[in-house]
């Protein structure tokens, strides 16, 4: 049996979380770990569809995430929760409620440069032209975790390299 952890991963939008995410559940699952993604795409439409991304309203989203993650970690699963969550306070939050223990804090680091750069979907130049307000970067704040339990600095690694490294530092 393993033990259940909340592994979250925090960074700017298109640093990779999601990507890094998704590739360490399919490694997990092939060893037989119990393993569970949470991301923007499968809350943001339905749980928390009524949020947006005011400080206040990430600060909710992270909130109930985090009650849900603690949920399904208490099953024994490892729950990949890929979220901005952009401030150390919204971060020390999900960290009170899912248990400090249970709680691995994973920086997914890459300049805003690269970020915006890579541009996947096309936001970052929206909010350059001001058609999104409050992007994290650019007019919204970033915060970046000071003591995390891991760092990855993508713009040196692969997204196999990345989930590689998450996968071999979970104490599971
Ligand atoms: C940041 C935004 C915004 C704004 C929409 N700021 O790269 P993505 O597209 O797939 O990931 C981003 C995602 C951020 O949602 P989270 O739930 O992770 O945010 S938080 O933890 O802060 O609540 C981005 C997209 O949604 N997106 N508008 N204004 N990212």
């Amino acid at each position: 049996g393993h033990r259940g952890a909340v592994v979250w991963l925090t960074g700017l939008s298109g640093s990779g979380k999601s990507t890094i995410a998704a590739a360490a559940e399919r490694k997990l699952f092939e060893r037989g770990v119990l393993v569970r993604v949470l991301d923007g795409d499968n809350v943001r439409d339905g749980l928390n569809g009524n949020l947006g991304f005011s400080l206040e309203d990430r600060a909710e989203n992270t909130r109930r995430v985090a009650e849900v993650a603690k949920l399904f970690a208490d099953t024994g699963a490892v729950v990949l929760c890929s979220f901005v969550s952009p401030t150390r306070e919204m971060r020390a939050t999900v960290a009170d409620i899912v248990g400090n223990d249970d709680f691995l804090e994973v920086y997914v680091n890459a300049p805003l440069e690269v970020c915006e750069q890579r541009d996947v979907k096309g936001l970052y130049a929206k909010a350059r032209a001001g058609e999104i307000k409050n992007f994290t970067g650019i007019d919204s704040p970033y915060e970046a975790p000071e003591n995390p339990f891991l760092e990855l600095r993508t713009a040196n690694l692969t997204v196999e390299e990345a989930a590689d490294e998450l996968i071999e530092a979970l104490p599971l």
